[in-house]
């Protein structure tokens, strides 16, 4: 049995047409149904569904052999106990500095001032910070980030953009882009010494739909 690990939504979605790529098909909607563990049109395969944010914990640990994780997200956790044999392309976005369009980043940047940000993803805010030389105080949130420079708990905040609406719609502006981000395959070590052969097949079937896609 492969248990393959992926979070409801976005990367969820992106992944039914890797899957289909390998003959597989899902056979319940994560939607509509309260299941957490889905079965496939391949007896010997199963999806179980986490928080995206777990999925690192869940093949890094063996409760999965394989998942789909952002980079984001990869990062954060530290991903050395894994494998990542892919970058799949999916579920796209940037990871950027934001600020309330009334705050002058520049100026405070210039000035050395020491900023607030507001951030899920301390680890990436820490070290792109200390690159540019700048003194942060990191608060660590969990959710709704684009609120902190609205109640005045943060200056700024570093978050995934995609369309860039829901800054927009909370009248912050983006000042710097600090990386991609895409979605990867990881896969636990010793899944793939024990069970080579059908997880190999996988990673080849994904790669050749992503080559056909770009
Ligand atoms: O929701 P939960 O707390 O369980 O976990 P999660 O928020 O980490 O999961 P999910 O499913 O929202 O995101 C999973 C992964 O999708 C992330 O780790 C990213 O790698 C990737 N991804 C791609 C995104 C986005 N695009 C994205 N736009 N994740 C989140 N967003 C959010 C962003 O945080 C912001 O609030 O969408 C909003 C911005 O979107 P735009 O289009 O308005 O710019
Ligand atoms: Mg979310």
């Amino acid at each position: 049995m492969i248990t393959l690990a992926l979070s409801k939504g976005r990367i969820f979605d992106d992944t039914l047409p890797l899957l289909r790529a390998a003959n597989i098909e899902v056979l319940d909607n994560p939607e509509t149904s309260r299941k957490l563990i889905l079965d496939t049109n391949q007896p010997g395969v199963r999806v179980v569904l986490v928080r995206a944010s777990d999925v690192p914990t869940y093949v890094e640990n063996g409760g999965a052999d394989l998942g789909i994780t952002g980079r984001d997200t990869l990062i954060e956790h530290g991903g050395q106990g894994m494998y990542q044999p892919l970058d799949l392309q999916i579920a796209k976005c940037r990871i950027s500095v934001a600020v309330r369009a009334d705050f002058d980043y520049e100026r405070a940047v210039k000035q050395g001032s020491r900023l607030r940000v507001a951030t899920k993803y301390v680890a990436i805010a820490r070290e792109f910070f200390a690159a540019k030389g700048v003194h942060v105080d990191l608060i660590k949130l969990y959710g709704s980030m684009e609120l902190a420079p609205l109640t005045g708990l943060a200056d700024a905040i570093v978050d995934l953009v995609s369309t860039g609406n829901t800054l927009k719609a909370n009248h912050l502006v983006e000042v710097e882009r600090i990386m991609d981000i895409s979605s990867r395959l990881v896969v636990n070590q010793a899944s793939l010494k024990l069970k080579q052969a059908p997880i190999r097949a996988l990673i080849d079937a994904f790669a050749k739909a992503v080559a056909e896609r770009s």
